[in-house]
């Protein structure tokens, strides 16, 4: 019975979707907020030409879930380093997108969709601190 309930759970958080609502209900998700078991959510939108916010600051070895939205037309979200590359539609629908900052420095986001003439200035940057 546990382990069904850890797997439903674990199922929750894989869909991306009430996260929250399955951490309220499985305590184990809160028993060290520091672990990397709960991913620290981070929302960015993007828009011609820009993602907001533009720098994000995480530390090494957190597992940051981008929740990415679009103001206007399609993007795309891309961190070459952490091989992450994701389409976002338009009409504001979040995309998640996981991660483990698994190294130190500051790496590029890119928009992975071609999304007009400003496109290619469309730039964010993840930086990732060390641990301390
Ligand atoms: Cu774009």
């Amino acid at each position: 019975m546990t382990s069904s309930l850890t797997f439903i759970a674990h199922s929750i958080a894989a869909a991306g979707t009430a996260l929250l609502l399955g951490a309220a209900a499985m305590p184990s998700f809160q028993q060290d907020p520091a672990a990397a078991s709960a991913p620290r959510e981070i929302a960015v939108v993007a828009s011609r030409f820009a993602f907001e916010p533009a720098r994000i600051e995480v530390t090494e070895g957190e597992h940051i879930r981008l929740l990415v939205s679009s103001a206007d037309g399609v993007h795309g979200v891309g961190i070459k380093k952490f091989k992450v590359e994701k389409t976002v539609p338009r009409g504001g629908t979040q995309v998640a997108v996981d991660f483990v900052a698994s190294a130190v420095g500051e790496f590029p986001i890119l928009c992975s969709e071609y999304c007009g003439k400003g496109h290619d200035e469309m730039t964010g940057m993840l930086v990732v601190s060390a641990r301390k």
